[in-house]
């Protein structure tokens, strides 16, 4: 990983990622690519260059992999599951047509390509409990489709033509930096921000409703730690199970209290994203990533509450 492009730069996970390539590969060049109306702004922008990079433009992609010599691709390209719901065409038309002249890059360029699945790739027929690595995929959501489909496309790269194609499985992502926008875990974040502020929280999930969910420190490194893995130990690729901890509204709630005792929380909800929650593993297996890459969280739930609270302090007071 030399010449990084990350597509989708100024999102949640794509501002984070940005600037830890930046920081943490020494000699790179990492490229932010950004759509006209999210353009990268303070330290993203002056910290290295930025290219418009919209992924149903398939030469345009094909011009900055070549001027900057790309070897890499962070693919972040993505309508979250609530939203794609409301926009399955557009859902597809981001993820799969431009998944495909991604791929259709990478196989001229011979770049290697990481683009994230989700717990939203699993479905009600999934078991719920310990999600194995290797199991039905069934999922009835727009967002669910494309990441099966991205898994399976990817994969399909990798044995027909070679691409160096990997991923994880993400679980809903925890930050204090970028909001997530229109996702179905996204209350987990917009928590921290009502008890932070001194607001109720009006939670659409609804109690009991488990899910996997990871702090973005994590999510970041397993989305560094993947590409530099020895691809000789890897028996699988599209895309590993990564798990760190699991709740439901009432355990976050909980542990927000214990640091902030006013937080209030109602519950009004949202029967499209409680319907999607309920398809998706309440806890996701993930020995196969530890026992292929090594990989390992260092973040628990507390530690997690702990560092969103200290940090969202100094933003938001
Ligand atoms: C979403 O809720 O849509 C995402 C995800 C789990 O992939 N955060």
């Amino acid at each position: 990983m030399k010449n990084i492009l990350v597509i989708g730069s100024t999102g949640q996970i794509g501002s984070e990622l940005t600037m830890k390539l930046r920081r943490e590969i020494p000699g790179s060049t990492v490229v932010a690519g950004y759509i006209p109306g999210a353009e990268p702004k303070g330290e993203l922008l002056k910290s290295g260059p930025s290219e418009v990079a919209d992924v149903r433009d398939g030469q345009g992609l094909a011009d900055i992999v070549a001027r900057y010599d790309i070897d890499t691709v962070y693919n972040l390209a993505a309508l979250l599951s609530a939203v794609a719901e409301r926009k399955p065409l557009m859902a597809w038309d981001i993820q799969m047509n431009g998944l495909i002249n991604i791929l259709e890059v990478a196989r001229e360029r011979r770049c290697a390509v990481f683009t994230p699945s989700s717990i939203g790739s699993f479905g009600p027929s999934t078991p719920h409990k310990g999600t194995p690595q290797d199991t039905i995929q069934r999922p009835r959501s727009m967002y669910g489709v494309t990441k099966v489909a991205t898994e399976l496309l990817s994969d399909y790269y990798f044995f027909k033509y070679g691409v160096d194609t990997r991923a994880v499985r993400f679980p809903g992502l925890i930050s204090h930096v970028t909001l997530p926008g229109g996702g179905t875990t996204d209350y987990a974040v917009e928590i921290f921000y009502s008890a932070v502020c001194g607001e109720e929280f009006v939670c659409p999930i609804a109690a009991g409703t488990f899910m996997d969910m990871m702090y973005m420190p994590d999510a970041l490194k397993a989305a560094v730690d993947i590409m530099q893995a020895d691809p000789s130990r890897l028996v699988h690729r599209n895309a590993f199970n990564v798990a760190s901890m699991s709740f439901d509204p009432e355990i976050i709630s909980a542990a927000i209290r214990k640091r902030i005792p006013s937080l209030k929380m109602r519950y009004e909800i949202d029967p499209v994203r409680q319907a999607i929650a309920d398809s998706w593993p309440d806890s996701m297996d993930d020995s196969c990533a530890r026992a292929e890459w090594d990989w390992k969280p260092s973040y628990d739930l507390d530690a997690m509450v702990d560092d969103m609270i200290a940090n969202l302090r100094r933003k938001l007071l």
